[in-house]
């Protein structure tokens, strides 16, 4: 049937997946949810407000609408999340208990997108396995590992169809990032774009995983679309397409915007950055459902210039 809740819909990935999802299945049988009321409308069927801490809202939407399937993007990110650790807490783990709750009472297949915030400093960082030491140093991180948990746990006790990935920092042009440590690679954009010297929060040699939200987009339609027999992993699977780091990326953008410069002034997400794995083994994805990416630095570069100049030529006209 294809009836689609979206939690989480006007967020970074929310935004482009909203659009994805209304081309695959129809506007009709897409539901946006916030926890504000949005100022423009989508192309999707509606748009309620939900604060998916509250289980019994998340439930009267799910039969009101005949839901039956929920991509839960609905959380506080990393760097949000240190600033407010029980708010983080309670969205990012109550709020996909209450879905999972709906999952096993409403036999809904769920997606759950998972971060390579799960690691931490004694996880190998460079290719990272998929089954390794998990000690994540930040409360997103350590309700994305519970959040693991959990899916495994109501897949295996209940039978949900539950699917998950652990997302590396994601790169796309259409809603701005929401407070995550790997926003210095959409901000460094649109500061070059504005002809500005960008001030980066990380060191230069910082280099994280990284995925082009079209891949990302890819990604999760694609492991949501795979044979059930296929998922072999049902807390979450490692994914990723590129590693780079800022330096990297301003020199990219150089050979576009050769006047560009950024300057180096770390922050307090240079501790989260440097908790986190550089390069990412994703070979169980590619070899259980078929993961591969298709963006490479060079090629994100390039269509996030000529999507942020459109961008911005659409909303100045
Ligand atoms: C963050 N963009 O920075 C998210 C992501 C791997 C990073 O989870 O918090």
């Amino acid at each position: 049937m294809n009836k689609i809740l979206v939690t989480g819909a006007r967020g970074q990935l929310g935004s482009d997946l909203v659009t994805a999802l209304c081309q695959q299945y129809g506007a009709t049988n897409v539901i946006e949810s916030g926890w504000r009321a949005p100022s423009d409308r989508s192309s999707s069927f509606a748009f309620e407000v939900l604060d998916v801490t509250d289980q019994g809202q998340l439930q009267k939407l799910i039969e009101h609408y005949h839901i039956d399937t929920v991509y839960h993007l609905a959380a506080l990110l990393s760097a949000k999340g240190e600033q407010f650790p029980d708010r983080c807490w309670d969205v990012n783990v109550n709020g996909l208990r209450h879905v999972l709750e709906a999952a096993q009472r409403f036999n809904l297949q769920v997606f759950f997108p998972s971060s390579i915030a799960v690691f931490g400093p004694h996880t190998p960082k460079l290719d990272t396995p998929q089954v390794t030491v998990e000690d994540p140093t930040t409360m997103y991180g350590i309700t994305k590992a519970t959040g693991e948990f959990l899916c495994h746990y109501y897949a295996h006790r209940y039978g949900v169809d539950v699917r998950s990935l652990r997302l590396p920092g994601i790169i796309s042009y259409s809603a701005p990032p929401g407070g995550g440590t790997t926003d210095f690679a959409v901000e460094m954009f649109q500061a070059a774009l504005r002809s500005e010297t960008y001030t980066c929060f990380v060191r230069p040699e910082t280099r994280l995983p990284m995925m082009y939200i079209s891949d990302a987009i890819r990604a999760i339609l694609g492991i949501m679309q795979a044979d059930s027999n296929a998922i072999k992993i049902r807390s979450s699977y490692n994914v990723t397409a590129i590693s780079f780091s800022a330096a990297e990326l301003v020199a990219e953008i150089q050979t576009h915007l050769p006047h560009f410069t950024c300057r180096y002034v770390p922050d307090f997400r240079q501790t989260i950055a440097d908790s986190w794995p550089s390069v990412i083994d994703d070979s169980k994805a590619r070899a259980d459902w078929g993961w591969q990416h298709q963006y490479d630095l060079a090629a994100i570069v390039t269509e996030m210039l000529e999507k942020l100049r459109a961008h911005s030529q659409n909303t100045q006209s």
